[in-house]
């Protein structure tokens, strides 16, 4: 018993190479908010678009790292879910798979994945926001949740630690983002879970193995528009979704 189209499933349990690329919705089911979520407490007042920028951590660097602080706190509490799992378990099923993800949580390390390539930074890797020394992090977060939280200082050059993400604006780290790009290329079947596919250059992945003819595979409660006959659309939550993939039949 299955939701999964039989050539859909087939493409990904006989892929040569596996591209899976992830977006905060394969996190939800972990109870991590997804990006254009409205979120809760004092940051539903704010817009994540206005937050996620170097201008606003210039222009208010406490509001930013309080965010950002209050976001790795609720990690810290959650769990890897089934969804993270089975992709996981898909590393060590098939001959090659490539996890590119767009989150900047852990989950997928977590869950057992040994290599992802993190195309939008880690909140677990800040640096100096002046001369880019990384920033170790002692313990859990010293903050009262919800609260803005003036940010540490570097000890080379005082300026201010900022979170290890991409905002917007920013360029992508180079080596995950050439080595994303030339997996979709060569992948013979991706799976899209859990994004809007709203921001660049990400957003393009999908596109790009789906122009070299891979089979693309989407997993989302929302319907997202296929334009192919080697494109899916398995509409429904990913931590349902995906375990079917590896459900005896
Ligand atoms: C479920 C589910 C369940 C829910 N199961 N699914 C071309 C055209 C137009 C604009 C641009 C362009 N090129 C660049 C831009 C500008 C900009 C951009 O894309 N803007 C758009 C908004 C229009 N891009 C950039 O600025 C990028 N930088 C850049 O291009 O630099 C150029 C440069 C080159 C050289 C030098 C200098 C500059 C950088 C983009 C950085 C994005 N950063 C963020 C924040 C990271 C830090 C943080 O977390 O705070 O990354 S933005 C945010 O969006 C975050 C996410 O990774 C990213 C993608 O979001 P995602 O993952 O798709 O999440 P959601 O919330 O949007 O969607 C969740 C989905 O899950 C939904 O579909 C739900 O239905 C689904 N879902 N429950 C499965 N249970
Ligand atoms: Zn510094």
């Amino acid at each position: 018993m299955t939701d999964i189209p039989a050539a859909a499933r087939q493409a990904v349990l006989q892929a040569r190479h596996l591209v899976v690329f992830t977006g905060a919705g394969v996190s939800a089911e972990s109870g991590v908010h997804t990006f254009r979520d409205a979120l809760t407490g004092l940051w539903a007042r704010f817009d994540p678009m206005q937050l996620a920028t170097p201008e606003a951590f210039r222009r208010d660097p406490a509001l930013v790292w309080g965010w950002y602080e209050w976001r790795r706190q609720l990690l810290l509490g959650v769990e890897p879910n089934p969804a993270h799992r089975v992709i996981a378990a898909l590393e060590q099923r098939l001959p090659r798979v490539t996890l590119i993800t767009q989150n900047v949580d852990d989950l997928h390390e977590r869950a057992g994945s040994r290599k992802v390539l993190h195309l939008h930074g880690s909140i677990f890797t800040p640096r100096c926001f002046d001369c880019e020394r990384p920033y170790k992090f002692e313990g859990a977060p010293a903050m009262a949740a919800e609260q803005p939280l003036e940010p540490p200082r570097c000890s080379s050059c005082n300026g201010r630690v900022r979170p290890g993400v991409v905002w917007f604006g920013e360029a992508l780290p180079e080596g995950a983002l050439t080595a994303a790009f030339s997996a979709a290329e060569d992948c013979d079947c991706l799976l899209s879970i859990g994004t809007s596919g709203l921001v660049q250059p990400a957003a393009q992945i999908p596109e790009v193995a789906a122009q070299a003819g891979a089979t693309v595979i989407h997993v989302n409660p929302e319907a997202v528009a296929v334009h192919s006959a080697n494109q899916y659309s398995l509409q429904g939550p990913a931590g349902r979704i995906l375990p079917l993939l590896l459900a005896d039949d």
